[in-house]
């Protein structure tokens, strides 16, 4: 995430955010701890608004992968928005504070594809994303379907499903 970060502020450019996308696709199913998001969050809250915008369409032209699901819904639905999607293998799925937070994103152990470890996917039921445009990544690489839901609003019908192709 680190050198992330660095390449999306300095170089707000075509080439850096190739780079970036590369970065994040070379980040494997491995979980982001919440504190490092936090603190990636706080650095990019200037630059990364611009460089993130250029990035939607650098990466519709370079085909690299990204998506981003809001949480929680602009109409103050508890929910995913998108609440079901599709993405390719290894394509970075961004879950993104948008309302209604506290927040997580917990992956069902057995409603995910055989042979894949929830928790390494998964935030820790009890940790939250707690300020507005917070957001939590994942990269998907075993194809299959997968549930998961927020867990302070799962009673609420926060949840959610995704398709990995
Ligand atoms: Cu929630």
């Amino acid at each position: 995430m680190a050198s992330l970060t660095s390449a999306a502020v300095t170089i707000p450019s075509f080439t850096g955010l190739k780079a970036s996308g590369s970065a994040r696709a070379s980040t494997a199913s491995v979980k982001v701890p919440a504190p490092t998001v936090l603190s990636v969050k706080a650095s990019l809250k200037d630059v990364g608004m611009t460089a993130a915008a250029v990035a939607a369409s650098a990466m519709l032209a370079s085909n690299a992968l990204a998506l981003e699901v809001l949480l929680g819904g602009s109409d103050g639905s508890l929910a995913f928005v998108p609440g079901s999607f599709s993405v390719a293998a290894g394509e970075t799925i961004t879950f993104k504070n948008n309302a209604g937070f506290p927040h997580n994103v917990v992956f069902e152990e057995d409603e995910i594809p055989a042979g894949v470890d929830a928790a390494a996917i998964s935030m820790k039921e009890e940790d939250y994303l707690n300020g507005p445009g917070e957001t939590y990544s994942v990269t998907l690489k075993e194809k299959g379907t997968y549930s998961f839901y927020c867990a302070p609003h799962q009673g609420a019908g926060m949840v959610g499903k995704v398709t990995v192709n």
